[in-house]
């Protein structure tokens, strides 16, 4: 097969003062950052639906990409050609993984049976190019929402059969993603909400998404695929309210239904920023939960209010993340996969290579700044200070369960009433953050 990028060699780690749109300038995979290479913390992953499925259409307009290996047919041989692509532009790239939904990157059949065996066909392929290159699957996932049978959901569809057919087809990516040897599986609730609570029965829809995930559970199990699972929130869209709109609901659910122990959480930005949070908050309440597994690595535009699903470019972004991710000690099985595409206008193949490039490096600098936040200790420190009451004395009796409230109205009545606490100094924060922002 001739190569679909001639012009594009491996792109080099350049450093800061380089000029070449086609090199890194932060992003140097054998470099230490806090104890591990960059290639290690930062854990970049290719997001097959977008950079070799997206035709760059809207709501308004067209495909608009040129993809001159794609012959646009559904064709088992395109499909296998396209992935060997994949593989050609991910190894110049330098990205250590990849991900893909089953119908990315094999054809729907006539019928399941059918499907299935375009998924094996491709699947063979995959694992070629992954045993020729070494690039590894992040994780995998089942396109549960974009054939019109999903319209009304799919484990949370008022149809039986759907949810039938939704399991079937789950057991076999769940297969695919063994075979691949893939990291973790996703489950993204497409549709798994409603467009009007008139026609929608919210307890049984969500005892049915929990059964679901209960029996993805069990079979996991049963295959031997170790990889942890992981839900993705996102708020709506689709769906007017989606069951997991936001981290808190997710591991609230996962908390109902006995699932905590089988799932963490792939946080995407875009999806924070849509259910009203920052990117950092979800990051925080995951973690919190100790159930921060992956991200999808993209951002929104402020001024549009969906899921544009656009390469990160935001180094105080980058860097809240990189914090949250560092303070757990690092991905274990995720990474930061990005889920985002080239906007329409960018049409042209190289697009692709400077989009990866711009979040690699911004991600990159992200690291290196939160390492230095952590390394220069100031804003550790200072949050440590603002809780020191705790420490000691009455804080530290209250959160070791010492106390009740008749000991405590004891000990207020014995002290003078407390005034105004120190203050919080979100100004200085935020200067020491700058400081270091460079
Ligand atoms: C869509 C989601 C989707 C998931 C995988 O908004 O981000 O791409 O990541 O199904
Ligand atoms: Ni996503
Ligand atoms: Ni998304």
């Amino acid at each position: 097969m001739s190569p679909a990028f001639p012009e594009i060699s491996k792109i080099p780690y350049e450093g800061p003062s380089s000029k070449n749109p086609l090199a890194f300038k932060h992003y140097n995979p054998t470099e230490v950052v806090e104890g591990k290479t960059m290639a290690d913390q930062l854990r970049f992953s290719v997001a097959y639906w977008h950079t070799f499925r997206a035709a760059l259409s809207d709501p308004f307009g067209t495909g608009t990409a040129i993809r001159p290996w794609d012959d646009g047919s559904n064709r088992v041989e395109n499909a296998c050609n396209r992935a060997r692509v994949a593989f050609e532009f991910i190894e110049k790239l330098g990205a250590p993984f990849y991900a893909f939904h089953d119908r990315d990157v094999a054809p729907e059949g006539v019928n399941l049976e059918e499907s299935n065996r375009n998924l094996d066909a491709v699947v063979k392929v995959l694992k070629e190019e992954q045993q020729r290159t070494g690039i590894k699957l992040l994780w995998a996932t089942a396109n549960l929402f974009t054939h019109p049978r999903f319209l009304h959901g799919a484990a949370t569809s008022p149809n039986a059969d759907v949810f039938v057919y939704a399991a079937a087809q789950v057991k076999k990516a769940l297969e695919a993603a063994h075979e691949l040897g893939a990291e973790g599986y996703v489950f993204w609730g497409g549709r798994e909400g409603y467009s009007t609570l008139w026609n929608t029965n919210i307890k049984r829809e969500l005892d049915h998404l929990a059964r679901f995930f209960h029996m993805a559970v069990d079979y996991k199990k049963a295959i031997g695929f170790k990889g942890p699972f992981y839900i993705e929130p996102k708020p709506r869209e689709p769906t007017k309210h989606q069951y997991d709109s936001d981290a808190a609901a997710c591991l609230n659910f996962l908390r109902e239904y006995g699932l905590l122990e089988h799932f963490k959480l792939n946080l995407e930005t875009n999806h924070a920023t849509l259910a009203g949070h920052s990117m950092a908050h979800e990051c925080e309440v995951a973690a919190a939960a100790g159930a921060l597994g992956s991200i999808d690595a993209n951002t929104g535009d402020e001024l549009i209010g969906w899921d544009t699903d656009q390469f990160p470019t935001s180094i105080y972004l980058t860097t809240q993340v990189m914090l949250t991710v560092l303070k757990m000690g690092g991905f274990t099985t995720g990474g930061l996969n990005f889920d985002a595409k080239v906007r329409r206008e960018s049409f042209e193949p190289v697009d692709l290579f400077y989009a990866h490039i711009g979040g690699m490096d911004t991600f990159a600098r992200g690291l290196k700044i939160a390492a230095a936040i952590r390394a220069d200790g100031r804003l550790a420190e200072m949050l440590k200070q603002r809780y020191t009451s705790w420490d000691s004395g009455i804080g530290a009796s209250i959160e070791g369960g010492k106390e009740d409230f008749a000991s405590l109205e004891k000990y207020a009545l014995s002290q003078p009433d407390p005034v105004q606490h120190t203050s919080g100094r979100q100004e200085l924060f935020e200067n020491i953050v700058n400081e270091l922002i460079c």
